[in-house]
């Protein structure tokens, strides 16, 4: 095992990782920004280094200066959390060749499943559902305009390299799809560096379900279950359940036992995610995200498993310490996440937190890098605390979630936390019925 591990990343995440060390007997290096001198990952790990100024850029993004760090710690091994590197081909490769552990899958891996085109294909030959559309890359405009007509309108232009929402156009008739892909190409170009872009038939009305997977790089690979992750806006999910409140186990326990074989075929390695879209019964595979997700907490809870601790296993070539036959899920769980924001506007409301008090009880979690008298910077993501609830039923899940919500204090910032007090007692969200649209609706009409 590992003697030490270096967290490339910063606020709950790097909180997380630090935990499932400490657990397993590692040793903990935290990097930070300047901004984040007096941060908690900072406080609580074992040893600390500054890696540069505020800017991500300069920071939590700038390799040399993580690989530097890594070296002068004489770290074994590197987790990237999520965001900044965790899903850059290039970091992981040159972590390792410094003989330095990248925890997470292959550097050829991450790079597959950044090209989407890349990814469909894999997906397609190991058996997955994908959405219907173009066989890969689609050349020029008759190419788009023969497909489109073949499949049927509307349909939705995306950019290879593109991914989370951004670069994607949706055609609803034949006049626009000349345009349409004209525009996508350029602005594919120009974003990502990379012009290659590819076609589906658009869904309407799809839900998001995504299935977490955990493989050892062997062909060994199990699935936990899935998570709906439609409650998002502006393609920034707000709200997380698991399992789907929609699937009846026969489909449930076909879609994992899916990713699972894919993953094993594929030679997979660590946690990885498989993105669908979920409608009329149908999963459509779109995207595969290669690092532990936000909302894994809510996977944890209903399978008790530690998803953090499992990867850094794998990544020490220790064999994983679950089997699918001993995987059950335990209840439901529920996934708030408190974005230090304005609860109607969405502007991000930095600054001093004057007042903070978790919620806790039987079947609450807080993953939170928060304290009394921490400042928020104003320079990264606005995510301040994720609030995990577990019941035995749904039902259960949101009173819970009602009474952690009403325990909950941070004050001196606008955090969501009314905005979740809100979805918790509207009745479409307590039906379970919703869409990857209903929330924007929701947020704007209230
Ligand atoms: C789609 C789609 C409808 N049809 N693909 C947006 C994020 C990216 N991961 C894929 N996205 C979508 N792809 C087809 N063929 C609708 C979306 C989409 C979406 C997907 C998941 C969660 C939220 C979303 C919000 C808007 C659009």
């Amino acid at each position: 095992m590992f003697d030490k591990v270096l967290i490339a990343n910063r606020g709950e995440i790097a909180l997380r990782i630090h935990r499932a060390c400490k657990e397993m007997g590692i040793s903990t290096v935290a990097v930070h920004s300047t901004a984040d001198s007096y941060a908690m990952h900072v406080r609580l790990a074992d040893e600390s280094v500054c890696i540069g100024p505020p800017p991500a850029t300069e920071s939590y993004l700038n390799i040399p200066a993580i690989l530097s760090a890594a070296t002068v710690t004489d770290a074994d091994a590197i987790h990237p959390g999520y965001g900044f590197l965790s899903e850059n081909a290039n970091f992981a490769r040159i972590v390792e060749e410094h003989g330095i552990t990248f925890i997470g899958p292959s550097s050829e891996m991450i790079a597959t499943m950044g090209d989407k085109v890349a990814a469909k294909d894999a997906m397609k030959a190991a058996g997955v559902p994908v959405v219907p559309g173009s066989d890969g890359a689609v050349k020029n405009v008759e190419e788009a305009a023969a497909i489109a007509n073949e499949i049927g309108f509307p349909v939705i232009v995306k950019a290879a390299a593109g991914g989370g929402g951004r670069g994607m156009k949706v055609v609803g008739s034949p006049a626009d799809i000349e345009t349409a892909f004209t525009m996508a190409r350029t602005e594919a170009k120009s974003s990502f560096g990379d012009d290659t872009v590819y076609i589906e038939k658009y869904l309407g009305t799809p839900r998001h379900v995504e299935v977490q997977v955990i493989a050892d790089g062997k062909g060994n690979a199990v699935h936990l279950f899935e998570r709906d992750c439609s409650l998002q806006r502006k393609h920034q999910k707000v709200l997380e359940e698991a399992p789907c409140p929609v699937l009846d186990n026969p489909t449930r326990q076909r879609i994992g036992k899916v990713c699972a074989e894919a993953a094993a075929k594929l030679g997979y390695r660590s946690a990885g995610t498989f993105e669908f879209l979920y409608e009329n019964g149908e999963f459509y595979f779109i995207e595969m995200n290669t690092r532990v997700q936000v909302e894994h907490p809510i996977t944890e809870m209903i399978c008790d498993v530690d998803i953090v601790a499992e990867m850094i296993r794998i990544a020490a070539g220790k064999p994983m310490s679950i089997r699918q036959e001993d995987l059950r899920i335990d209840g439901h769980a529920i996934e708030c996440r408190i974005n230090a924001e304005d609860p109607v506007t969405f502007a991000p409301s930095p600054g001093r937190v004057e007042e903070f008090h978790a919620p806790g009880g039987l079947g609450v979690r807080v993953d939170s890098a928060l304290y009394a008298g921490y400042s928020i910077p104003p320079f990264y993501d606005s995510l301040v605390a994720k609030l995990i609830v577990q019941g035995r039923t749904r039902d259960e899940a949101l009173m819970r979630l009602r009474r952690a919500l009403d325990e909950m204090v941070v004050s001196g910032v606008l955090t969501t936390i009314p905005l979740h007090q809100q979805l918790a007692t509207n009745p479409s969200f307590v039906e379970g019925d919703y869409d990857i649209h209903w929330l924007e609706g929701f947020v704007s009409g209230s």
